[in-house]
């Protein structure tokens, strides 16, 4: 009878603290004393879900009205940009931004995107390869007008997986080899650069003869607007020391309630709420 009557108490306690748990975080209030936040996190721990993923890019495009294409390649000539991973994980998609002047270009199946490693620049490294050991490299890429293509298969049949492991720090190469010619034809789509400057060792290009050069050398005047996806070993380790700790608390805590970037580590993204600290709290610990 006393177990009953205590399961029973506790029970309407827990309804009423859910149900101040969610009046309160649903209002994004911080000043909800920690006790109540630590009541929240222990009640609502089971709805945790899948870690969130990380775009890498060194282009600051947030719209594709915002970059200029490049009427500029010959086939068989190549576009290839440096990307470095903050933490290690799984590269599982890459992007690039396909434009022509006017919009309306057909589809362009090019010859191939390939992950590299570092290299020396502005001449890309050996092809890095799958979780499979398969080179990494998408073969056949069709690329649409206008929009972000992402590739999550190394083949058009979509069967083998892109997975390519880094280490944190680790700088790699996207390098796009064109089987079409853009050059001098504004109607047809092709490789973008964004609108504040070209950074240094950033980006480059193979050129027919001359072989690989600095992009920004030869009136590229941005970015590439290539990208990389990538799910994190331990997406809560938000400074990458290795392990989820009161730094990355901190860094939760400082950004509540805003959508920063840097701390939004669950969904709903572009947001920094009580999920974002669920999933921080729910792999606390080494990395592993
Ligand atoms: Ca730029
Ligand atoms: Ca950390
Ligand atoms: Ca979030």
């Amino acid at each position: 009878m006393i177990s009953r009557q205590r399961d029973f108490v506790l029970h309407v306690l827990g309804a009423i603290l859910r149900s101040m748990c969610c009046r309160a975080l649903s209002k994004q209030h911080l000043s909800v004393s920690i006790g109540l936040v630590l009541a929240c996190v222990f009640l609502l721990i089971t709805t945790v879900s899948t870690a969130g993923e990380v775009t890498l890019k060194n282009d600051s495009a947030t719209d594709g009205s915002l970059t200029t294409p490049c009427h500029c390649l010959l086939a068989g000539e190549r576009v290839a940009v440096w990307l470095t991973a903050d933490c290690g994980g799984d590269i599982v998609a890459v992007q690039v931004y396909w434009r022509s002047m006017f919009g309306g270009a057909p589809d362009s199946q090019e010859l191939s995107i390939t992950l590299q490693a570092e290299g020396t620049f502005p001449t890309p490294g050996a092809v890095l390869t799958n979780a499979s050991s398969d080179p990494a490299v998408v073969s056949n890429p069709m690329l649409s007008d206008g929009v972000f293509n992402e590739f999550r298969h190394l083949d058009l049949a979509q069967t083998i997986p892109l997975s390519v492991s880094v280490t944190a720090g680790q700088t790699f190469v996207v390098v796009l080899e064109m089987l079409n010619t853009t050059d001098n034809n504004p109607f047809a789509g092709t490789v973008a650069w964004d609108h504040d400057t070209c950074q240094n060792n950033r980006n480059a290009v193979f050129t027919n003869p001359g072989g690989w050069v600095d992009a920004c050398t030869q009136g590229v005047l941005g970015d590439w607007v290539f990208r990389a996806v990538i799910v994190p070993a331990c997406s809560s380790d938000l400074d990458c020391n290795g392990a989820v700790d009161v730094f990355d608390l901190l860094e939760v805590l400082s950004n509540w309630g805003t959508n920063g970037p840097g701390a939004d580590i669950e969904s709903p993204t572009n947001v920094v709420d009580v999920f974002d600290l669920l999933e921080l709290l729910s792999s606390w610990g080494d990395c592993t």
